[in-house]
C-alpha cells in the first residue's frame, strides 16, 4: 500500500470527552478509591476522517492543561510526535497545582508542572499514534519500531479492599468480597490466578502495620510457592521499617516497591538490603534519574507512558534503564481499555522488560471499548489490527460522560482521603512514613 500523503494525516478536530468510570473500594496508604473514578478521552480526527484515542487522568488539574492542547493540536500532523511536548511547554500551570514536598506528593511523589504537562501530553500522544496508525494500516508498535515479543505479561494487582463503598457513598457493586487479612487476600490471589492466569503478584501495602502485611505476602508465598511476589506500600514506611519488612520477606520477594519515600531514604535501604527496591514515586521524570542512579537508590524503574509523556518516552526511558543495568517494568493507576491497548503496545517493542506489568484493568468492570481486552494465561496478545486495535463504543462514552456532568464536583478529582472520611470522619491524609 502507499504511504497517506501528509496533508491527510492533518488534524481537523479534537475531541475531550471526560468521564467517571466505576471503582470498586481498593485501599491505599491516603485512603479509599471513591466509587468513581476521573478519565479523559482524547479524540483526534485527520482531515481524512480518521479518529484516533487515546486515554489519560481526568482530574480538573489535567483537564485545565489538556483543552487549551487541544485547540492548539488542530492543523498539526498525527506524525508530528515532538511538536506536543513544544504546544504543551507554553500552556501555564496554575502554581496552585504545584506541590514542593515529597510528604505531600501523593501516590506519585511530588507534583510538578511538568509532570502535569506530560501525563496529559501522553493522551494525545497515544491519540496521534492511533490515528497514524490507522491511516497507514500498521498496529502501534510498528511505529515505534516493531515488537520484540507477540505477548506481554501482567501480574496480578492485588489490594486490600472492602465488600462495598461506605454506606451513603453509592457505586457499582461488584462480586469480589472484602480482603482485609492475609486469607481474603490470598483468595483473591486465588481468584486471579484462576480467571486471568497471572502468575506474579502485587500487593498494594501501606494500609495496615507492617506485620500484617508481611504475614499476607507470607501467606502469599505458601499458596504459590517460587512465584515472583511484590509488596507496595507507597513510601510508607520509614528505613528501619522498611528494612525490617525487607529482612523478612528477603526470600520470597521479586522486589520491594517504594518501600519508603524520597530517594535518599530509598538509597539508605537499597544500601542495607539484597532485595531489590522498584520505584513510581521517586524516579517519575527524566530529570530525577540521575540522583537515583547514582545513589543507587533503584533496582527496577516502573515506566508508566502517562507519567513519562507518553509511549516513545517510555522507549527512551527504557534505553536509559538498559545503559545503567537497572531493570524496568511497568507501574499503572486505574485506567480503561484504551491504556492498556497503549501499554501493551509500548512494552511489545521493549527489548529490556524485566517484569511483568502492572494493570488495574481487571478491577474496572466499566470500559469504553467495545471489546474488553482479555488476559490469557497471565498475558495479553499484542494487537496487530491498525493503530491500537481497540474501538470506542460511544454509547457508553456517553453514559460515563454523562455521569462525569451530573456529578456535583466531588467525585471529579480523584480524593481517596475523603472517601475515607466517609467511614472514618477523623480520617486525613497520612504524613509519611506512617509506620
Ligand atoms: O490505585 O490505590 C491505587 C494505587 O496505589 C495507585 O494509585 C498507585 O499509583 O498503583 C500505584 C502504585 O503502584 O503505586
Ligand atoms: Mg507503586
Amino acid at each position: 500500500r502507499t504511504s497517506p500523503a501528509p496533508q491527510s494525516l492533518v488534524i481537523s478536530q479534537v475531541r475531550l470527552t471526560p468521564l467517571l468510570v466505576a471503582d470498586p473500594p481498593l485501599l491505599n496508604t491516603q485512603g479509599v478509591h471513591q466509587p468513581y473514578t476521573p478519565r479523559l478521552i482524547v479524540e483526534v480526527v485527520t482531515a481524512d476522517g480518521v479518529t484516533g484515542v487515546g486515554e489519560t487522568y481526568g482530574d480538573s488539574k489535567y483537564l485545565e492543561l489538556a483543552r487549551p492542547l487541544a485547540d492548539k493540536l488542530v492543523g498539526h500532523s498525527v506524525t508530528d510526535l515532538n511538536g506536543l511536548f513544544t504546544l504543551a511547554d507554553g500552556i501555564t500551570v496554575h502554581a496552585s497545582r504545584v506541590e514542593s514536598s515529597v510528604d505531600v506528593g501523593g501516590l506519585r511523589g511530588v507534583q510538578t508542572a511538568d509532570k502535569l504537562r506530560l501525563s496529559v501530553i501522553s493522551g494525545f500522544e497515544v491519540a496521534c499514534l492511533d490515528a497514524w496508525g490507522k491511516a497507514a494500516g500498521l498496529p502501534v508498535h510498528a511505529l515505534l519500531g516493531g515488537k520484540v515479543r507477540d505477548r506481554v505479561e501482567y501480574s496480578a494487582y492485588l489490594f486490600y479492599r472492602w465488600g462495598r463503598h461506605p454506606q451513603g457513598t453509592g457505586g457499582e457493586i461488584d462480586d469480589w468480597g472484602a480482603a482485609v487479612d492475609p486469607a481474603g487476600v490470598v483468595a483473591q490471589a486465588e481468584r486471579f490466578a484462576e480467571t486471568f492466569g497471572f502468575t506474579s503478584f502485587k500487593l498494594k501495602g501501606g494500609v495496615f502495620p507492617p506485620d500484617q502485611e508481611i504475614a499476607a505476602v507470607r501467606a502469599l508465598a505458601g499458596r504459590f510457592p517460587g512465584r515472583p511476589l511484590r509488596l507496595d506500600p507507597n513510601g510508607a514506611w520509614s528505613v528501619p521499617t522498611s528494612l525490617h519488612v525487607a529482612e523478612e520477606l528477603r526470600d520470597v520477594l521479586e522486589y520491594l516497591e517504594d518501600p519508603t519515600s524520597g530517594t535518599s531514604g530509598m538509597a539508605e535501604v537499597a544500601a542495607k538490603t539484597p532485595v531489590p527496591l522498584a520505584t513510581n514515586m521517586c524516579v517519575t521524570t527524566f530529570g530525577e534519574i540521575r540522583e537515583a542512579f547514582v545513589k543507587d537508590a533503584v533496582q527496577v524503574v516502573l515506566s508508566d507512558h502517562h507519567y513519562w509523556g507518553g509511549l516513545r518516552n517510555t522507549r527512551e526511558l527504557a534505553a536509559i534503564c538498559r545503559t545503567f543495568g537497572v531493570g524496568l517494568s511497568m507501574h499503572s493507576n486505574t485506567h480503561l481499555g484504551i491504556s492498556l491497548a497503549a501499554m501493551t503496545q509500548v512494552a511489545a517493542t521493549v527489548p529490556n522488560l524485566d517484569h511483568a506489568c502492572d494493570s488495574h484493568y481487571p478491577w474496572q468492570t466499566e470500559d469504553v471499548i467495545t471489546e474488553r481486552l482479555t488476559f490469557r494465561e497471565g498475558a495479553l496478545d499484542v494487537s496487530e489490527a491498525p493503530g491500537l486495535g481497540v474501538e470506542l463504543d460511544r454509547e457508553k462514552l456517553a453514559v460515563f460522560h454523562q455521569r462525569w456532568l451530573d456529578d456535583d464536583g466531588t467525585l471529579r478529582d480523584r480524593d481517596d482521603a475523603s472517601a475515607m472520611r466517609v467511614a472514618d470522619p477523623d480520617w486525613t491524609t497520612p504524613r509519611l512514613p506512617r509506620w
